[in-house]
Formats: C-alpha cells, structure tokens, sequence
C-alpha cells in the first residue's frame, strides 16, 4: 500500500508494486459516482506517483467501474459554477491521458457517463465480460463534461455516440471491444492481472518511448497529414538520441534483446 499523501486519499485505493502502481476508485456503495472529491483525489493521486512508478492500472471496486457523475452534486450548480465544473474534470482527465506515464483501465459493469469519459482518457483499456458502457446525460437532460464529446467520437465515431446519447443505447462487452471502447476483453475476474501484466509490459519501455506515444501520437493524429508527419520526424529524432534508444539497439545488434514473437 502507498503512505503519505498516496495514503491519505479515502475515495481511492492507492498501492505501489515495483514500478506499476494501482489506483483503485473506492466508493462501492455509490458505484464509484465521481464527486468533485473523488475527481480531485485522482488528480492528486496521478500528479503525486513515486517517480520510480512507470504505468498505471485504474480500476473500480465493487460491481462496476463507475456510474459517472455524482449526479447529487449536479442540482446545486449554477450556469457559471457548471462551466467550471467541466474544466475542472477536462483537467482531471487530461492528467490521465497527458500524465508522465500510461494508464491500463480495468472495466467491469457500468462504465457510464463520467465513467466512460474516464475510460476513454485511458490508454489501454480491459474490459471483463461484464463491462457495459452508455451514455445517460440524454436522458438526464445534460450534455457530457468530462471530455466524452472530444475523446469517445476518437474511439467509436460520432455516428455511434450519437446514437448512445439520444436513443439511451448501452454497448456490451463484446460491442465495446469491437468498437474500440476496449483493446482487450477478459473473463470476469481476470481483467485487473491482464491489466498488471500488460503495465509491467509498458513499464519496461524506455520511458521517452512512452512519453512519444502518449504525448505526440493523438496529437499528430489531430494534426494533417504534413504537418503530423513533420512532427514525427522529430519525435523520432529526439526519441533516437535518448540513451536508453542507443542502449536497446546495442542489446539487438549484439544479440541481448528479445526478437519480435507471435502471442501464443
Ligand atoms: C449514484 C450514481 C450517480 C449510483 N450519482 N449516486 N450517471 C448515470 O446516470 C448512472 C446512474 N446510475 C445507474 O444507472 C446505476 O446506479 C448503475 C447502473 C450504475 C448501478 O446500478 P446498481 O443497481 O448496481 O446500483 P443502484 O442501486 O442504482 O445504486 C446504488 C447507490 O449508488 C444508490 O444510492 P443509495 O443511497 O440509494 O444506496 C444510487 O443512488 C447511487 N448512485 N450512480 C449519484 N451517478 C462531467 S459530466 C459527466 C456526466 C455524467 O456522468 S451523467 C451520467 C451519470
């Protein structure tokens, strides 16, 4: 388990495994709804790893990932407080999607609203069998907040979350996978040791590679197409200098690194 500030966090579940840390979202009893306390305590908790801490493995406790908004917090907001509200989660999220290292989701049951809208900040996401994802704020007669117009339409098109949101329709596990909503799809209870495996997986990376892939990659894909490639070129200059680049190609030509296998 984490001590300190780490430790200090009651909405989350913070622990420190070698270099991959698991931040769990630790309100069952309200399906992990996100109050503003909730959505600061991630913040503080992904601005605040260990620098020996190299990937990130999200997850909710309880039966499901995360219902979204704490929507008991939404009645008591003016207009004004509402716009600062959204950027205040737009912050959070972007902590997650352009924080100093990957983030490997774990989902399970209701991935929903807010929920979703954390899923897609993520950068690999696992989904178990049991993962479903929507999007209510139709039906509760709001918009997305937290980032869900800009980030979910990446993954599954806007034809797709428009149906979300006006028709109420809920994607399954297998729906979710197919669309991009997850990368990988797991047997109920076996979504938090994929996500391990995979962050170790990531943590082993040279951390300059993973900096290009989090940071220049959504953004040259926002970019056109010369100026996306112009962009690479020096990604690719920068990220060939880095020692640890010089050192990994060493190990191949010399015969010390692994060669590139089929998964079984
Ligand atoms: C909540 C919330 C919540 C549960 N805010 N309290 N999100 C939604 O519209 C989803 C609303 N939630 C649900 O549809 C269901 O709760 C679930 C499908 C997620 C789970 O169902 P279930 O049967 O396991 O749990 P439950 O009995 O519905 O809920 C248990 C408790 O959690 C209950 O409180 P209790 O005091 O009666 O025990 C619920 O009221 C509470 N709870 N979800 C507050 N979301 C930045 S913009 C983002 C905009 C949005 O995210 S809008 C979508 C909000």
């Amino acid at each position: 388990p984490a001590t300190g500030l780490l430790a200090s966090l009651d909405l989350l579940e913070v622990s420190l495994a070698a270099n991959v840390a698991h931040v769990r979202l630790n309100r069952p009893a309200k399906r992990n709804a996100m109050n503003d306390t909730l959505v600061q305590q991630l913040q503080t908790a992904l601005v605040n790893l260990p620098s020996e801490i190299k990937a990130v493995v999200l997850s909710g406790a309880g039966e499901h990932f995360c219902a979204g908004l704490d929507l008991s917090e939404l009645a008591e907001r003016s207009v004004a407080e509402g716009v600062l509200h959204s950027r205040l989660w737009h912050g959070v999220m972007d902590s997650v999607q352009f924080g100093r290292v990957p983030v490997v989701a774990v989902l399970h049951g209701a991935v929903v609203g807010g929920g979703l809208e954390l899923a897609s900040s993520t950068h690999i996401r696992v989904a178990e069998r049991s993962a479903y994802y929507g999007l209510p704020e139709g039906q509760r007669g709001i918009f997305v907040g937290g980032g869900g117009s800009a980030r979910v339409p990446r993954l599954v098109g806007v034809a797709c979350m428009t149906d979300m949101m006006l028709t109420g329709r809920v994607l399954d596990a297998e729906e979710g996978l197919q669309r991009g909503l997850s990368q990988y799809l797991v047997d109920d209870g076996a979504g938090f040791a994929k996500a391990c495996e995979l962050a170790t997986r990531i943590a082993s990376n040279a951390p300059l590679s993973n900096f290009a892939v989090m940071q220049a990659l959504p953004r040259i894909a926002d970019l056109s197409q010369p100026d996306g490639l112009f962009v690479e070129s020096l990604m690719a200059a920068i990220a060939q200098g880095d020692e640890a680049a010089k050192s990994r190609l060493r190990d191949f030509l010399e015969k010390r690194a692994g060669k590139v296998v089929k998964s079984s």
